[in-house]
């Protein structure tokens, strides 16, 4: 095991990798931009050093600075956390060139599911359902239209150095595909600096489902289980839960082995993400990979009862896998509500500021993942979530009705938040049944009157 590990990154993961580590153990060393001097969090490290200004590119994104701290530091392995250099190929060649060991997949790994259009090819190449499209890359418009016409409208342009749905465009006809084609090169080549697209058949008010593999370096590779991200806003996330409400248990057992042979096949090792979208006849399609542990990795912790950031630290020093797939048997379920301070009557607007009040919900079966605090400064410069709430019950209406307890107690004010949002969405009867797809958030707020944004 290692003696001394540097996190990569700021907030509730930096927080949750340092938990993980003084678990373990290890001692930590922790780094902070000028933005985040003083935050409550990296008193709980061994070591904390000041590696620049606020903006990602000088601090949190800033390979050269991050390298220096770890040498200064003295560290045998860098966790990236989520974001950030967390699936960035160049920062896993550094550390290995540096002789630190990084905390996620082998550079090869990371590269190829990086790339979707080759994680796609992966997909196919080992019989794993794709959703209908291009063979490979689309170089001209002649070729998308070609595969257009054959897949039939609409149809959805994906970056393949994109991901998350960035680098996504759809297209209802021939001139809308012609008009987007260009386009989607163009700005994937700005975005990720790398222009390759690819077609897909879009897939109308799909289901999200992902899963979660968790692999070592003696060829073991687990699944367990997967969480269904269905409710989200412009591809970010909100709310997450597992089991995924409404899937057979084949059909479960089909998406969570595929996801296992994706792993196998692209020599995946630690903790990573497969995502699939299922469509209404619950068909399930692969549609890309996460090379990294995920915001959303404490419900899949709450059922399991695996720790999944101790474990990507041992997997990384070269522990094995104590379990076979047959000894993972998921308990409850569990649901998480990521809390941003954004402002739903203002579009989500990100909302930093000075959090005044903080007052968290507790009891059997709630977690409470935050950096934040009473007094806390949310800063502008970063991703705009304080904090990630958490249920874990027997089943999925203990589940909901705690989740709605836990929102009641939760008030955060100073700043603007999605509590209320929250508070109303788990009192839907449509979000309830759980029969949704990735259109609802938006009909949901399109009905209802923005809801208030004070907690
Ligand atoms: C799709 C799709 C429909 N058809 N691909 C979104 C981000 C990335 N994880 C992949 N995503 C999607 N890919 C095809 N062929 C629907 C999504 C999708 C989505 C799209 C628009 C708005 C919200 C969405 C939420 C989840 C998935």
């Amino acid at each position: 095991m290692y003696k001394r590990i540097l996190i990569a990154n700021r907030g509730e993961i930096a927080l949750r990798i340092i938990r993980a580590c003084r678990e373990l153990g290890v001692e930590t060393v922790a780094v902070y931009s000028e933005a985040d001097r003083g935050a409550a969090y990296l008193r709980l490290a061994d070591e904390a050093y000041c590696i620049g200004p606020p903006a990602p590119k000088d601090s949190y994104l800033n390979i050269p600075r991050i390298i220096a701290a770890a040498e200064v530091g003295n560290v045998q392995a860098i966790h990236p956390g989520y974001g950030f250099l967390a699936e960035n190929p160049h920062f896993v060649d550094v550390c290995q060139s540096c002789k630190i060991d990084f905390i996620g997949p082998p550079l090869e790994a990371m590269t190829l599911l990086g790339d979707k259009n080759q994680a796609r090819q992966l997909a196919r190449r080992i019989g794993v359902p794709v959703v209908p499209g291009s063979p490979g890359l689309l170089r001209t418009e002649e070729e998308a239209l070609e595969v257009a016409h054959q897949i039939g409208f609409p149809v959805l342009i994906k970056a393949a150095a994109g991901g998350g749905g960035r680098g996504m465009r759809v297209a209802a006809n021939d001139l809308a595909l012609k008009n987007e084609f260009q386009q989607a090169q163009a700005e994937a080549k700005a975005a990720f600096g790398d222009g390759s697209v690819y077609l897909e058949k879009y897939l109308e008010g799909p289901r999200h489902i992902e899963v979660q593999i968790l692999a070592d370096q003696h060829g073991n590779v687990l699944h367990l289980y997967e969480r269904d991200c269905t409710v989200q806003r412009r591809h970010q996330k909100l709310i997450e839960l597992t089991p995924a409400p409404h899937i057979s248990e084949e059909l479960r057992q089909a998406i969570c082995q595929d996801a296992v042979r994706l792993a196998q096949e692209a020599g995946y090792i630690n903790a990573g993400t497969m995502e699939f979208l299922v469509d209404r006849h619950g068909n399930y399609y692969f549609i890309e990979a996460n090379t990294r542990i995920q915001v959303e990795h404490p419900i899949t912790e709450m059922i399991t009862g695996v720790d999944l950031v101790k474990w990507q630290i041992r997997i990384a020093s070269g522990e094995r896998l104590p379990w076979r797939q047959e000894q993972i048997h998921p308990q409850g379920a569990s649901i998480e509500c990521r809390i941003n301070a954004e402002n739903p009557q203002r579009n989500f607007q990100p909302s930093p500021g000075k959090i005044e009040e903080f007052i968290v919900p507790g009891g059997l079966g709630v977690r409470f993942d935050s950096h934040a605090h009473a007094g806390y400064v949310v800063p502008p410069f970063y991703d705009s979530m304080i904090g990630k709430l958490i249920v874990h019950q027997p089943s999925r209406e203990e589940a909901l009705a705690c989740m709605r307890r836990a929102l009641d107690e939760l008030h955060i004010t100073g700043v603007p938040t999605t509590v209320e949002l929250y508070r109303q969405v788990f009192r839907d009867g449509e979000f309830l049944h759980g029969k949704i797809d990735t259109s609802y958030l938006d009909r949901f707020l399109q009905q209802r009157q923005a809801p208030a944004a004070v907690g």
